[in-house]
């Protein structure tokens, strides 16, 4: 067993003023995030892509072990594929195995099988979790996978917020033909597909709302 060097860690200490400030303005800036469904096909630096990946990577996870992977596509020729396989399996979703309760949810978003944003946007990012490590001597084992995925995935869509950019969380199910298609070893399992770049010109968004502080916390 290898034990970690420990080393000092301190944040400065702000005023009240200052904390205020700063938590106030993040929370405006990440209240104007929006999920969209319409991507426009302008250019995004890979520089930006690689920076919102490693931002990500900064999420806590259990034991440390960031059992994850995030696949990034921008090859056309990919894009394509999992843009056919998606719609294939949001077909049947669609038009069979959603239940009448989740359609009528779902209604209002205007949703439906057709997934043109996987062509459009110019980079996919796949979040893969690693429900185990493949060492040379076997398996090791990954803990709170399914949590520290979560939190990775939060920050990723911060990153690309805060970055200027735009995302949607878009979950085709089932979703094993994402480890097909892009060949993934055996321990990974994919969860989460995020088109991500500058929405079209014309898109639009649901005018939804996000519940209040009394609706989502409680004090004791
Ligand atoms: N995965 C489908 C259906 C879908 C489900 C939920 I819950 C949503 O919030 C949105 C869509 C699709 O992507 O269309």
């Amino acid at each position: 067993m290898t034990v970690y060097p420990f080393i000092p860690h301190s944040r400065p200490i702000l005023s009240d003023e200052q904390l205020i400030k700063n938590a106030e303005q993040f929370y405006q800036a990440m209240d104007t995030r929006r999920t969209i469904r319409h991507f426009s096909d302008r250019p995004v630096p890979k520089k930006v892509i690689e920076d919102i990946i490693k931002t990500a990577s900064t999420a806590p996870s259990g034991a440390h072990k960031q059992p994850w992977t995030f696949a990034v596509i921008s090859s056309p020729e990919m894009k394509k594929k999992i843009r056919i396989a998606a719609e294939k399996e949001e077909q049947e979703n669609y038009h069979g195995r959603m239940s009448e309760e989740w359609l009528r949810d779902l209604a209002p978003l205007g949703t439906d099988e057709h997934k043109p944003f996987l062509e459009e946007a110019p980079y996919l990012i796949v979040v893969f979790k690693k429900a185990y490590e493949i060492h040379p001597e076997g398996k090791r084992k990954n803990y709170y996978v399914n949590e520290s995925i979560g939190l990775a995935a939060g920050f990723l869509i911060a990153a690309i917020h805060q970055a200027g950019l735009c995302s949607l969380t878009h979950t085709p199910s089932p979703m094993n033909f994402l480890e097909q298609i892009l060949e993934r070893p055996k321990n990974e399992r994919a969860v989460l597909l995020l088109p991500v770049g500058y929405p079209a010109k014309d898109a639009m968004v649901p005018d939804i709302h996000r519940k209040s502080l009394e609706e989502v916390s409680v004090w004791y």
